[in-house]
């Protein structure tokens, strides 16, 4: 039996696996406790073979490892490496998006079309593309030519996307420290060569690297993914969903949606839905798309597609034993799902021929042949569904509601209602009087070490209480909805008086008959892009840096790579980042100092670790205390 409890659904199906004596990672987690100190302070080193070298952090054993590396540079090598790992994975999810808009300009993948013609305008004007007598598909591929210069230019000038979607103060400043970028890929070799073996030995010149690779997350990563999402799949609007594990239908062919790509899971809803006659010939009701993880929001926030689960739970829902099908593409995929699976009747699909799990049935996916492909897939599901007569199913009913679509387009149009010409000023009204007294954006995974103790939620609710309004994005968002935080009841019951009244107006000036929530779900990991331009646009028209801004960000529950990397650029853009638990720089001296202290003078952002909910809530309101009183409101 675990030590921990966790909410109710979440505790239903780990004990139903542990009645059922089906491992998870809370079994796996135990079994690994405690686990290894220098790895959690970073200062083990196994990046040549007279190693590994691990330093003591009391002094008692080895100062240096075999060729001399002090802890502060094995430290500040392993987080870059970390940085590495987080910013390949989005600036490899906006490649593959970006060749499927190159694909489908050619007309090689008749599946996918042009869905926001006004985000292709919009940023073909920003890249300074001429549009007058060029139809969409020219545009479009010279946009395509703009983004494939951000991983191919040799001429080192600044990156198109950054330069698309950055401030001109953020701009500025990070031109003055010298870590501008040019090209992501070239950013990526460069980081791996001077942290392999014999290279950079300067842990101050190393952590300079880490803030690139911040911005090489931010820009030819999240930024990237978002625009071309968009053009492809359309700009999320507000609308209400369903979420939590409650969401699966036992009568219906129940296909769960995994990992990160819209490129895939928009073809899967589709053909779920043109499916739905297939599935009713053989004994289901319908076909029953939900998401999980990330994918889960991309769908959540443009199509109101149910959220079954968060990161955590990935394995749990599985172990209803009502998924016929779960569908993954890439990124925060646990290699135990196919064990669960294979427990049941459900099916586990991988399509990414990168992404290969043994047990899991591999249906390569392209975008060539999505159509086909998708179809397939569906009917892979439905025929699963068949096979599931008479197995034992049990689906948690909790399910929670709440609002999603937070995007800029989406926040800036409901704020056109009450001033079309200055739509920012209300909010910016607002921050100045103090009803709203700050923004946290939160974001990030859940982790298993810490879900336990609620640190979302408990974080979240002191904020509310206090006037901070949160956005929020990734996992963190499906562990709020689940919380009911989402919803408009939220308002009145956590909120302090001033945020109420604001939220309150905007829900009437929306045209919603309820006030709007607290907590905004602005979407997937990537879509943090859409709290750098939210961000953005609040500090260009106070006109300040977004350091200034009475802002911070969040990762409550540090689990991926992904949210160091995501963490280091909100640093670049001069956030104080709030991380539990620790990252693993603790052992160096100067990494902490830098990273919690120095690094203000520098681009204005800090890292502050807590992990007591209450007090890292009080932490940030007095980092945003101090930011009103620097703005003199
Ligand atoms: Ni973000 Fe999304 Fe979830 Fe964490 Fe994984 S799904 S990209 S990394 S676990 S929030
Ligand atoms: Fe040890 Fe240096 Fe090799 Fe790292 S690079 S394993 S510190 S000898």
């Amino acid at each position: 039996m675990s030590m921990k409890t966790f909410d109710t659904v979440t505790q239903s199906l780990i004990n139903r696996a542990e009645a059922m004596g089906i491992e998870t990672g809370i079994n796996r987690l135990e079994s690994q406790l405690p686990q290894c100190g220098f790895g959690q302070l970073g200062s083990c080193c196994r990046i040549c073979y007279m190693g590994p070298c691990r330093i003591d952090p009391f002094g008692d054993g080895a100062s240096k490892g075999v060729c001399g590396a002090t802890a502060d540079v094995i430290v500040c090598r392993n987080l870059l490496r970390e940085e590495v790992g987080g910013a390949a994975s989005h600036v490899g999810h906006a490649r593959h998006v970006v060749l499927a808009f190159q694909k489908m300009l050619e007309g090689k993948a008749p599946g996918y079309k042009i869905t926001d013609r006004n985000k292709l305008m919009d940023i073909a004007s920003r890249l300074g593309i001429k549009t007058e007598d060029k139809s969409d598909i020219e545009i479009g591929k010279e946009i395509v030519g703009k983004a494939l210069e951000d991983i191919s230019n040799q001429n080192g000038e600044p990156m198109n996307w950054l330069k698309l979607s950055a401030q001109s103060r953020e701009f500025e400043m990070w031109k003055e420290q010298g870590i501008l970028i040019s090209n992501a890929h070239n950013e990526i070799e460069e980081a791996m060569h001077r942290t392999s073996m014999g290279n950079d030995a300067d842990p101050v010149n190393l952590l300079l690297a880490c803030l690139k690779m911040g911005l090489v997350d931010g820009y030819a990563g999240l930024h990237m993914a978002t625009d071309f999402h968009d053009i492809l799949f359309g700009t999320p609007q507000i609308t209400t969903v369903e979420a939590n594990i409650g969401v699966l239908d036992k009568d219906k062919v129940n296909i769960a949606i995994h990992g990160h790509n819209p490129v895939l899971s928009e073809k899967i809803l589709e053909w779920a839905f043109k499916m739905k006659e297939e599935a009713k010939k053989r004994g289901a009701l319908d076909i029953n798309v939900v998401g999980v993880c990330c994918t889960g929001n991309e769908l959540t926030m443009r199509h109101g597609v149910p959220l079954a689960a968060h990161n955590l739970q990935s394995e749990l829902v599985l172990i209803t034993g009502a998924v016929d099908a779960m569908v993954v593409d890439m990124q925060c995929i646990w290699p135990s799902l196919a064990m669960i699976a294979e427990c049941f009747h459900t099916k586990l699909i991988t399509t990414e021929p990168f992404v290969k799990i043994p047990g899991a049935i591999h249906v390569p996916f392209d975008v060539e042949h999505a159509d086909e492909e998708a179809k397939n897939i569906v009917m892979m599901a439905i025929d699963s569904f068949k096979e599931r007569k008479g197995e034992d199913v049990h689906i948690p009913k909790e399910k929670s509601v709440g609002f999603v679509g937070f995007s800029v387009e989406a926040i800036v149009g409901m704020l056109k209602k009450i001033d079309s010409s200055d739509p920012l000023k209300p909010i910016v009204d607002n921050i100045v009087n103090g009803n709203i007294y700050g923004v946290v954006g939160f974001v990030g995974c859940p982790s298993i070490k810490l879900r336990d103790t609620f640190m979302t939620e408990k974080m979240t609710k002191e904020l509310l209480k206090n006037n901070v309004l949160v956005v929020t994005t990734g996992c963190t968002a499906q562990i709020c909805i689940q919380a009911g935080l989402m919803d408009s009841s939220a308002t009145d019951k956590y909120c302090g008086e001033g945020l109420k009244t604001v939220l309150h107006a905007l829900g009437k000036a929306a045209g919603f008959d309820v006030p709007l929530p607290p907590v905004w779900h602005m979407g997937s990991c990537v879509d943090n892009a859409r709290i750098g331009t939210l961000l953005g646009a609040l500090a260009d028209r106070i006109g300040v840096k977004i350091s200034q801004l009475p802002v911070a960000g969040s990762a409550p529950e540090l689990v991926q790579e992904k949210a160091i990397s995501i963490g280091t650029w909100f640093l670049a853009l001069g956030l104080l980042v709030h991380i539990a638990p620790s990252p693993r720089i603790l052992g160096s001296p100067v990494a902490t100092n830098i990273l919690t202290k120095d690094l203000e003078n520098i681009t204005g952002g800090k890292v502050y670790v807590e992990l007591d909910p209450i007090k890292a809530a009080a932490g940030i309101i007095s980092h945003i205390k101090h930011k009103r009183t620097e703005l003199g409101i």
